[in-house]
C-alpha cells in the first residue's frame, strides 16, 4: 500500500511496473497486427478495380490497408501518407490510379518502400488506360515503380506477396 503525504492506496489500484520484457513483449504484439501492405488509390471510383488486390491480400492472411488519397486532390495527406508508412510497418505499398496516374510515383518520391503502380482505366482514359500506363512506368531515374497491367491489381498483390517473401 502506498502511503506517500497521507495519501493512501489501496494495494490493487498500484499499477505493476512493467518488466523490459514485457514491453518488448507488447511492442512485438503490435508489430504482428501492423498491416505490411497498404493499398492506396486515387479515387473511390477506382475501388471496384483494386478490390482484386486486397481479395488476394486476404486470401494470402497478409494484412493490408485501404486508402483512398489523389496524388492531386490531396497532395499533403499523400506525403504524410508515405512518408509515415515504414514507421507504421508497412513493407510495400500498391498503389492504383488512372488518367494521369501520378500516384505510385508521388508515394515513392516520399518512402523508400517498394511501390508497385497499378495503371487503372476509365470511361475518360486514353487508349484503354494506356495514359496512366505510362504515367506510371515512366518513373525518372532513381525514383523506381513497379507497374503492373492496366487493371491489373490483383497481381500487384502476388508481387507483394512475393516481395514480403523475398
Ligand atoms: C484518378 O482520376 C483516379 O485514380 C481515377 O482513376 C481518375 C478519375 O477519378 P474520379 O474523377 O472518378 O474521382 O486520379
Amino acid at each position: 500500500m502506498s502511503e506517500e503525504r497521507g495519501h493512501a492506496r489501496p494495494a490493487e489500484e498500484a499499477p505493476e511496473p512493467l518488466a523490459e520484457a514485457d514491453v518488448e513483449e507488447q511492442f512485438a504484439e503490435m508489430e504482428v497486427d501492423a498491416p505490411r501492405v497498404g493499398i492506396v488509390m486515387g479515387s473511390k471510383s477506382d475501388m471496384p478495380a483494386m478490390d482484386a488486390a486486397g481479395q488476394e491480400l486476404e486470401q494470402r492472411g497478409i494484412g493490408h490497408e485501404v486508402r483512398v488519397m489523389s496524388a492531386h486532390r490531396d497532395p499533403d495527406v499523400v506525403a504524410d501518407y508515405a512518408k509515415n508508412a515504414r514507421l507504421r510497418g508497412l513493407r510495400v505499398i500498391i498503389a492504383g490510379a488512372g488518367l494521369s496516374a501520378a500516384l505510385p510515383g508521388v508515394v515513392a518520391a516520399h518512402s523508400d518502400l517498394p511501390v508497385i503502380g497499378v495503371p487503372l482505366t476509365s470511361a475518360k482514359s486514353v487508349a484503354g488506360g494506356l495514359d496512366a500506363l505510362l504515367s506510371i512506368a515512366q518513373m525518372p531515374p532513381g525514383v523506381p515503380v513497379a507497374c503492373v497491367g492496366v487493371d491489373a491489381a490483383r497481381n500487384a498483390a502476388v508481387l507483394a506477396a512475393r516481395i514480403l517473401e523475398a
